[in-house]
């Protein structure tokens, strides 16, 4: 019996080491410094980011912005533009082989066919009606229609390949670019953007963006 401690030195009435005597504020600091470490590496992996994206929208992309258009998809898919403030949004076709398009709009239009309803050539509601747009430094581009936005060019008119019929949008030959300067206008909420090159097919595909307009 000589390794029974005596009373009064048991093990569980030993004080604990001063280093790990934990008030309860220390716990609590803790706690919320591993939870937001835990939040941060979510982040990461864009499961929070899509979350709070949801809540919160995305951070306001703002000054000189990039598009991507790839094969069958934009990057970002995702914009939020704030009233009153001045853009250049730069748009780049990345692809090799395809020609793609950008509008921004509501309401898709669609075409009764043998096969059913289709998507047909684009947006009925054109977010660009009305809004001035500066565009410049035009690269390999196939049309570019304007519809109802009021446009000044840079540089000879003729690299624009202008044409008419249906919603604002310039179409990029593969590698093309072209940049647009604009002051958003106040038509706040949801626009989507799409391309529709090839009977809507990319749209189809999934190339397609969400834009939320927030006032300021
Ligand atoms: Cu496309």
């Amino acid at each position: 019996m000589d390794n029974t401690p005596e009373q009064g030195q048991s093990i569980s009435a030993q004080e604990p080491p001063e280093e790990l005597k934990w008030s309860r504020r220390q716990f609590i600091w803790g706690s919320a410094v591993l939870g937001f470490a835990g939040v941060v590496a979510m982040w990461g992996r864009g499961l929070i980011s899509s979350a709070a994206r949801g809540v919160f929208g995305s951070p306001v992309a703002t000054g000189l912005i990039h598009v991507y258009q790839e094969d069958f998809y934009f990057v970002p898919n995702y914009m939020t533009w704030r009233v009153g403030d001045k853009m250049t949004m730069r748009i780049h076709n990345m692809s090799l082989t395809r020609y793609h398009e950008m509008q921004i709009g509501r309401d898709v239009s669609t075409e009764n066919t043998i096969f059913g309803t289709l998507t047909a050539d684009g947006f009925l509601k054109d977010f660009w009606v009305g809004v001035h747009v500066r565009a410049s430094s035009p690269y390999k581009i196939d049309n570019f229609v304007t519809n109802k936005a009021i446009m000044t060019f840079e540089g000879p008119k003729d690299l624009y390949q202008l044409a008419t019929g249906g919603a604002f949008s310039p179409t990029l030959e593969p590698g093309g670019h072209i940049d647009l300067s604009f002051t958003v206008p106040d038509k706040p909420g949801i626009w989507h953007y799409g391309c529709f090159v090839q009977n809507a097919e990319h749209w189809r595909f999934g190339m397609r963006g969400i834009l939320n307009v927030v006032r300021a």
